[in-house]
């Protein structure tokens, strides 16, 4: 058995969690998560990530943990040899905390919100308006990453960090795709470059586009 497994599905937030396993260079099982059939609220799953949301991990000695910002950060800090975060005490860290949470609990909950409106209202009626507001407030949400990325080339400036990674891993859900290029093109460019990583080459590939 390997030493994580991660539970996924295309299109879903384990992308940035598999691109870190594969930059720290471990070994590590995908557990397919079947959303079609809703196995994500399945009692077995529940007793992974009682959210009954994708991603979750099992850790080395077998226990889980959910939530994909935390996840990469864990694995960030137990490897540090791969560099993918600053240490505890350095300068760095304080940017790095700012933008794992600003895109983990803003940018990430919007998006939630303009694919899973349902979730967020108990009147169906209000569904579409619920995905028009979170389409509006994700134009200002990147756009404070695309500004803090104008000297770049990364998101802690001259050092590069698993805040990249999630970030490009966010850019993907973006609809309509072109919208997306022709407005943030700061983004655009790091995400372009991030993408480029043999780690997020390998992960993309279970992340088609949508046709
Ligand atoms: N804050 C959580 C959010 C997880 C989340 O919303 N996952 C979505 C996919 S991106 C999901 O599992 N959706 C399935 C469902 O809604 O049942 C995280 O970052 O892990």
């Amino acid at each position: 058995m390997a030493t994580y497994t991660l539970f996924w599905h295309p299109r879903v937030s384990s992308l940035a969690p598999q691109a870190v396993l594969e930059e720290v260079s471990v070994d590590y099982d995908m557990r397919r998560i079947d959303l079609e059939s809703r196995e994500q609220k399945s009692e077995a799953y529940l007793r992974i990530n009682p959210n009954g949301l994708l991603p979750a991990l099992l850790l080395e000695d077998g226990s889980p943990i959910f939530e994909s910002a935390g996840i990469v950060m864990y694995l960030a800090d137990h490897y540090p040899e791969a560099g993918l975060a600053p240490g505890v005490s350095e300068r760095d860290r304080a940017h790095y905390y700012q933008w794992m949470l600003y895109m983990a609990t803003t940018v990430y909950p919007t998006f939630s919100h303009y694919y899973r409106p349902h979730d967020f209202t108990a009147d169906p009626t209000d569904t579409q308006k619920i995905k028009q507001r979170a389409a509006q407030d994700l134009i200002p949400r990147w756009q404070i990453l695309d500004d803090a990325l104008a000297d770049g080339p990364w998101l802690l400036g001259e050092r590069f960090s698993a805040c990249d990674i999630y970030m490009q891993m966010m850019t993907i859900w973006y609809d309509p795709p072109q919208a997306f290029l022709e407005r943030f093109k700061n983004v655009t460019r790091v995400s372009a470059a991030v993408a480029e990583r043999p780690s997020v080459k390998k992960a993309m590939t279970y992340h088609p586009p949508l046709n």
